[in-house]
């Protein structure tokens, strides 16, 4: 009797254990297919689920903020990150939804990778840097997607005979901006002919000129040859004049002195005009540099710098270029800042715009700028 009861309990107990694992293969089969059908399409769903501020999740991908540390990441790799950001396209079956207004860009972008590998030994093409940056538009211009941008911001450069250096430039710079999230525009400001270089005065060509093609508030000065090392030294404009290039690796990676401000720097529109502007009468190399500090100093402003760690760059390795050579009058003419500057700047500018040519990763801007007065003769 005993042990027919035992038999039918037993029976029992298979029989739920069989019931328990056929309601667990079920389970198992819908969430199976559940997250099968969600596979191919996981991306769009986690853009449209959160709306087009939170899409950047996508870039995930790229940070490495659990160490505390930043990322050493191929810029040119980051480019292609670019496909991972929400549609703008309509879909084809739907009525286009009335654009939301964009947020405002947060302070600090969240698609930073910290610091970066930059190296000049490999061969770029302007084809690849145009394949790897889709969405810049002709004349080197972008907006980001996703995002209100609160500059606008404008990237000057000095230029002659650097076609190699600027390939870099573009190739590192593009991306780079990209993730800071800028609305920005590349203007290179080219001398013709072969009369002494004049850094200084180009610039303030670039300044005048970008400011026709769109409503820059921001200029950003910068040396074809300067590469940043850390995407977290964002490029637009400050409180106070900046200073970007603050550590170099041709400098031991320290500021060279105190009062130094060559490289790369940035103006708002209002602290350019406060200064005149840069001076159009240092011809040669260097001077007009420390020229642009004194004004800035001089006219109640600070420089402002980013951290020492952050604001590290590469040069690429050049000789010194044919007619830029030092110029001598460099010692005397920083002593004097105080009382040319009103007179010399963008108030007193003049040149001659030869053509302008909106490349799809730059503008280029051709211009005569004449030449050095003649040097009194000595004796
Ligand atoms: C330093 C400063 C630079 C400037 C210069 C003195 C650094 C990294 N930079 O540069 O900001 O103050 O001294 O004038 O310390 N360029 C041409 N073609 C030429 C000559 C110059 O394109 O034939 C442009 C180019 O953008 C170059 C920049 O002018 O990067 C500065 O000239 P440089 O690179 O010869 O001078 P460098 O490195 O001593
Ligand atoms: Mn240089």
């Amino acid at each position: 009797m005993s042990r027919l009861m035992l038999g039918r309990t037993l029976e029992r107990i298979c029989k739920a254990v069989l019931l328990l694992c056929l309601v667990h293969f079920l389970i198992m089969m819908i969430l199976y297919f559940d997250v099968y059908s969600q596979r191919f399409d996981i991306f769009s769903r986690f853009n449209n689920g959160r709306g087009a501020n939170n899409s950047r999740g996508a870039h995930h991908y790229y940070y490495n903020f659990s160490s505390g540390r930043p990322n050493t990441t191929f810029a040119s790799y980051l480019a292609t990150a670019d496909h991972l950001l929400p549609s703008t396209k309509p879909e084809a079956n739907h009525t286009p939804p009335t654009p939301k207004p964009l947020p405002p860009c947060p302070e600090v972008p969240l698609g930073l990778v910290g610091r970066l590998l930059i190296e000049f030994s490999s061969q770029i093409t302007l084809e690849r840097v145009q394949r790897e940056n889709p969405n810049v538009t002709e004349g080197g211009k972008y907006t980001p997607p996703d995002c209100r941008p609160k500059q606008k911001v404008a990237i000057i450069i000095p230029f002659r005979h650097r076609d190699n250096h600027l390939k870099y430039w573009l190739h590192y710079l593009h991306p780079v901006l990209r993730r800071q999230k800028i609305d920005y525009g590349i203007y290179i400001i080219n001398q013709l002919g072969e009369d002494t270089f004049n850094r200084a005065k180009l610039l303030n060509v670039g300044y005048t000129e970008a400011i026709k093609d769109a409503e820059y508030n921001c200029f950003i000065f910068s040396d074809v040859d300067l590469i940043p090392m850390d995407d977290r030294n964002l490029y637009h404009c400050y409180d106070q004049p900046r200073h970007f290039a603050i550590a170099m690796d041709k400098f031991g990676f320290r500021l060279p002195y105190a009062g130094y401000f060559g490289g790369v720097s940035g103006l708002s529109k209002k602290q350019f005009l406060k200064i005149n502007g840069f001076p159009n009468e240092y011809w040669g190399w260097g001077g007009e540099d420390d020229d642009i500090y004194n004004r800035i100093t001089l006219n109640g402003m600070k420089v402002s710098r980013p951290d020492v760690r952050i604001g590290r760059y590469r040069m690429i390795k050049h000789e010194r270029d044919k007619h830029n050579e030092p110029n001598p009058q460099r010692f005397s003419k920083i002593q004097n800042t105080k009382n040319t500057m009103r007179k010399d700047g963008i108030s007193s500018l003049m040149y001659r715009v030869v053509s302008i040519k909106k490349y799809p990763l730059y503008t280029n801007i051709s211009v005569e700028i004449g030449k050095p007065p003649p040097r009194p003769l000595k004796g």
